[in-house]
């Protein structure tokens, strides 16, 4: 069972947001036309409460129900059958959809026979490694599609370093053309 998991594709995450990935939003095109092609998709919210010490570290974003934390306009949301919710205490950063907390998404992954995760959005040297990390630590076989993530990069090279990351730890990097 292949299945497709949309990270943190929301508004402020893409252009006009207050932690824009630049041009988050060109990746929905791609995410849009890959996901007929897997058994099951899934995506994540970065889903925060008014005050967490989160907001040291990065301006207010993705506040619960605000605006800025829905998903963007463009990502087609039809075929998203769960919706895992991260970085909801006071405390945690949450940038890994296996730290959900409405939903626990290894568990889920397993009872829905998933074997393979696809992993897209994000932001790459954020929630997109860490998930994608954790993905392998859980024993997924992985894959992250280049062309269908962005960075925040708050120094230039951070999406580049996080992807050679991510091929490091074992999961496989490929472009959408293939899937
Ligand atoms: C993220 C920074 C802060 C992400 C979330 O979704 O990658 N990055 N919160
Ligand atoms: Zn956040």
């Amino acid at each position: 069972m292949k299945a497709l998991l949309i990270v943190d594709v929301q508004n402020d995450f893409c252009t006009g947001g207050v932690l824009e990935a630049k041009g988050g939003e060109e990746i929905t095109d791609v995410i849009n036309n890959i996901a007929h092609r897997f058994d099951l998709v899934i995506a994540s919210k970065d889903w925060h409460p008014d005050q967490t010490d989160h907001f040291l570290k990065w301006p207010k974003h993705c506040v619960q129900f605000s605006k800025g934390a829905e998903f963007h306009p463009s990502l087609n949301t039809n075929n998203i059958q769960q919706v895992f919710l991260k970085g909801t205490g006071i405390l945690d950063d949450g940038y890994s959809a296996f730290d959900a907390s409405n939903v626990d998404l290894a568990a889920y992954l397993r009872k829905q026979g998933v074997d393979e995760l696809y992993v897209v959005g994000l932001a790459t040297d954020y929630c997109v490694k860490s998930t994608a990390l954790d993905a392998v630590d859980n024993g997924f076989k992985t894959f992250v599609l280049t062309d269908a993530v962005k960075a925040v990069n708050v120094n230039p090279d951070d999406g580049e370093i996080a992807l050679k990351a991510m091929a490091n730890a074992g999961c496989i990097l490929l472009d959408s053309s293939v899937i």
